[in-house]
């Protein structure tokens, strides 16, 4: 009896406490902004096959034979970190481009450049993208305070401009969410650097009552300035923010808290750049950027970024299978963010104008994917009565959606044109007579009512 209780404590302890809020299952994609001192040197090692090891799990034990990616880390936030490794490629950098210059000392370029950044113009290309909320990072582990903290730090270790109040209300005016981002479980102001390995990264926080005093005092300002949508926690909690939540659900009743404070009670996980093969009846949220890493990398070009029709893509897989989308944009050493970035975006929003039907406030059908008869990918998703097929490619005239079945009388229309879309019985599935040209980056159809799976 004893073993049969533990085992259920352990289960109720992974279970949901709360509904996850209508309103962020329904939003679909959102915007991670890595913003920092980190972003004057805007630099990281290009190298892709690390980011791979930093998937999922940010802890897992890696195998004795693979590299640690803490030494040549591709995300640029991490690089005070890298930079106290010595013979790193971050350190090298550092050591070529400014000598011996401390970290500390892009505050001064990042001042200038708060004397120049416009958060309207960020609002604007993630209103034209199709963004629905925003997340800008409040603290990254180097413990820089992008908001003008009361709360006292002997360093005074302080952005001089107000950039979470400032994007608060720049994207709340364009009618998105806001959430925030900060590091609870590492901030390097408190540490000693570096970290070396993966493994250690669990075993960083900061300790004593001191530190958690100053997180908990952190967490509950932003709270009552921000009233934030999202509390977008990284790297554990010191302690149990049990309380916190209490308080936090009190203010804001529709908040989401993410599964990085490691407490067990959460409203979403967030994996890092992974993908679900399968429906997760969990609602997630894949966080990646669009390029490789978070803060911006002044080495990135086109081929490191994701395109439109990736982004389309990549957003119809997640969202076929319960998840939400939080794309990463890294605005550059002047806060203006990249070119080949917002190139993506607009194409992403462009396509979402159209079809957004499609996306917004879907739910999974009962099968998240198939395939056409030429292997071309699809996807599904549900809103009341009518299913969405989504045809991830150019496609035009016999298709067949193997596996789907429609029954007699059951209305296919093309999304885009409105356009009724003939269709007869296969022996693998419904042929779809698909008129007018093949157009990219997705074909969507309106299927009414819901077939049987
Ligand atoms: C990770 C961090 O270590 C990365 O720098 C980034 O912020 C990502 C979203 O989460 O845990």
């Amino acid at each position: 009896p004893q073993v049969r209780k533990r085992r259920k404590r352990a289960k109720a302890e992974e279970a949901p406490e709360r509904e996850t809020p209508t309103w962020f299952r329904d939003a679909k994609l959102g915007v991670l902004i890595h913003w920092g001192l980190y972003s004057v040197p805007g630099w990281a090692p290009l190298d892709e096959s690390l980011v791979e090891l930093l998937t999922d799990e940010e802890t897992r034990p890696h195998e004795n034979d693979e590299p640690d990616p803490l030494v040549a880390h591709p995300f640029s936030e991490w690089y005070q970190n890298s930079l106290a490794i010595e013979g790193s490629p971050t350190w090298n950098y550092h050591r070529a481009t400014y000598g011996n210059m401390p970290y500390r000392q892009f505050r001064a370029s990042f001042a200038t450049a708060l004397t120049e950044w416009d958060p309207t113009e960020w609002a604007n290309l993630f209103t034209s993208a199709g963004i629905r909320y925003a997340v800008p990072v409040a603290k990254h582990h180097d413990g820089f305070r992008m908001w003008p903290s009361a709360v006292p730090h002997r360093d005074d270790w302080t952005a001089p401009r107000d950039v979470v109040g400032e994007v608060a209300a720049a994207v709340r005016e364009k009618g998105l969410r806001l959430g925030v981002y900060y590091s609870s479980g590492l901030d390097w102001s408190f540490a000693n650097l570096p970290v070396r390995r993966m493994v250690d990264v669990r075993d960083s926080c900061p300790p004593g009552t001191q530190y958690a005093a100053y997180v908990d005092a952190h967490w509950r300002e932003l709270i009552d300035r921000y009233r934030p949508d999202i509390l977008w926690n990284d790297m554990g909690y010191p302690g149990d923010p049990a309380v916190m939540f209490r308080d936090y659900y009190a203010q804001v009743p529709d908040g989401v808290v993410t599964d990085r404070f490691w407490s067990g009670s959460y409203d979403v996980s967030t994996p890092n750049f992974a993908r679900r093969h399968v429906i997760d009846t969990r609602p997630w949220e894949v966080a990646r950027p669009i390029g490789v890493s978070f803060g911006w990398n002044r080495q990135e070009g086109p081929e490191h970024t994701l395109s439109g029709t990736q982004l389309v893509h990549l957003l119809l897989d997640v969202v076929s299978k319960n998840g939400n989308l939080l794309l990463g944009v890294s605005p550059d050493d002047r806060g203006r963010i990249p070119q080949i970035q917002q190139r993506s975006l607009m194409e992403l929003g462009s396509w979402l104008a159209v079809h957004g039907e499609a996306v917004y406030g879907t739910r999974p059908w009962t099968t998240p994917e198939s395939t056409t008869q030429d292997g071309l990918p699809v996807r599904f998703t549900v809103k009341a009565h009518t299913l969405y097929v989504h045809l991830l490619g150019p496609v035009a005239g016999e298709t067949v959606v193997t596996g789907l079945h429609l029954p007699q009388g059951t209305e296919v229309l093309d999304l885009a044109t409105g356009t009724p879309i003939a269709t007869s019985n296969g022996r693998k599935g419904t042929v779809l007579n698909l008129p007018g040209a093949a157009a990219a980056p997705a074909r969507v159809l309106r299927v009414n009512p819901v077939p049987e799976a």
